[in-house]
């Protein structure tokens, strides 16, 4: 047994004991058509893998609580006919023996299987109202198991949300994960790095997003941890621009908000930086800001504090530069409180991140902002955007920051997983003129 197999076995075990009683079943994702019989690139779903590291479509983990607890996998049976076309398929054997389970049998004898599986018992656990054709094929087996009622079998009575059980336990990442989220952060911070020594006004943003793809790929990571962001002069300030096909201009910024996966493992980078290799004045003012407040946030995450602190931080920071830059007047703190730096900033600071780039977990707890406790790990991502508007002087115009690190709460504080992207404007200046 590898490692590996003993570490999601245990993940399993845990839950098991969490379930305490009945059973639980948890699909993986289905293949996704992108168009006609062309399909995107296969992803699995981010719980099942968590607890069973296992890659292909078609299967499904059923976990037995009780005195004798049983851990099964249903996955594809060999078939040669269809491997010659679309590659390796472990099979019920096989996958039984390279991942640690207890049992596994085909895919498709899951409806004649799995009504027996429930008998008798009294809980049931799934992803109810996620995807609605398992919830109809859950729902037809306790069927199946009711029409033996007369027999004397009894059906599952209580239904609990399986991804409301997982979902705490993969709120804390343990060493195994914090190694693969590192690899994801070092790839996506040296694709950060090497992209901005390639960028030249002229440039297209989608070549940028090529030498992106470049560095992860050749690095290991399977795909990018969600859709790159690679947004120059005014497109920066579009939050969600993903259409990268504009030219760069010399003068203007180029916002990068993007990341590789590796292993199920999302990083989260932003970097801007100026497309000629030097801020202008006005650009190295309003970078400045927004660093200062991205420091101040990092230096808000640790044990202690809640998951608000560190937007609380950011917010002081950031409302104080807009007052500096003459784009608000007042106390900060009732500006604050108004929200008047809402046309410049308008997202939160900081969200979850793990197997999914917006992490599972609660955020409240009983109505209060979650404490933060070492092994959560979550993004730093504060901003200003600076669109054309009355009350801005035209030299701020189309400025779009956003800086953005991923962080691992720790006893003593944090520690910056993305530390090794260029941030201050010395580090960026140097690694575009190497
Ligand atoms: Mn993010």
């Amino acid at each position: 047994m590898t490692p590996d197999i003993a570490i999601h076995r245990a993940r399993r075990s845990h839950l098991l004991e969490t379930l305490g009683e009945g059973v639980l079943i948890l699909a993986t994702a289905p293949e996704a058509r992108r168009n006609r019989d062309a399909h995107y690139p296969y992803r699995f779903d981010s719980h099942f893998y968590y607890l069973t590291a296992f890659p292909e479509p078609e299967a499904v983990l059923v976990l037995i609580a009780g005195k004798r607890p049983r851990q099964i996998l249903f996955c594809r049976e060999k078939n040669e006919e269809r491997e010659i076309w679309d590659g390796f398929r472990y099979g019920p054997k096989a996958a039984k023996a390279a991942f640690g389970f207890d049992a596994a049998y085909p895919y498709d004898e899951l409806d004649r299987r799995l009504p027996k599986l429930l008998e008798n018992q009294v809980r049931l656990a799934y992803a109810f109202a996620s995807v609605p054709a398992w919830d109809a094929r859950i729902m037809a087996w306790i069927n199946v198991v009711r029409g033996k009622a007369r027999t004397g079998v009894t059906a599952p009575v209580n239904l609990s949300d399986a991804h409301a059980l997982i979902d705490p336990l993969r709120l804390f990442k343990d060493a195994h994960e914090i190694e693969l989220m590192q690899r994801a952060a070092d790839l996506s911070a040296q694709a950060h790095r090497d992209t901005m020594r390639l960028c030249k006004p002229g440039m297209g943003e989608g070549e940028l997003e090529a030498e992106l793809m470049r560095v992860w790929r050749a690095g290991g990571c399977q795909a990018p941890a969600y859709t790159p962001i690679v947004a120059g002069g005014a497109n920066a300030c579009v939050l969600h621009y993903v259409a990268n096909d504009q030219p760069l201009k010399a003068g203007d910024l180029v916002l990068i908000d993007a990341a590789g996966e590796y292993h199920g493992y999302a990083a989260d980078i932003t970097r801007t930086f100026p497309v000629n290799g030097h801020f202008s004045g006005a650009q190295k003012e309003v970078y400045a800001i927004v660093l200062a407040a991205q420091l101040a946030a990092i230096a808000a995450v640790r044990p202690g504090l809640d998951f608000n602190a560190p937007h609380a931080a950011a917010l002081r920071v950031l409302t104080q530069g807009l007052v500096d830059l003459k784009l608000l007047t007042g106390e900060v703190d009732g500006l604050i409180e108004q929200g008047a730096y809402k046309p410049w900033y308008m997202h939160k600071t900081s969200h979850w991140i793990g197997l999914d780039v917006h992490d599972v977990g609660d955020y409240k707890a009983a109505g209060a902002w979650r404490e933060l406790q070492p092994g959560m790990t979550l993004t730093v991502e504060p901003g200003l955007y600076l669109r054309p508007a009355d009350n801005v002087p035209k030299a701020l115009w189309n400025i779009g920051i956003r800086i953005e690190d991923d962080v691992l709460v720790t006893q003593a504080g944090c520690h910056v997983l993305t530390a090794a992207a260029p941030k201050s404007v010395a580090e960026i200046e140097a690694a575009m003129h190497p």
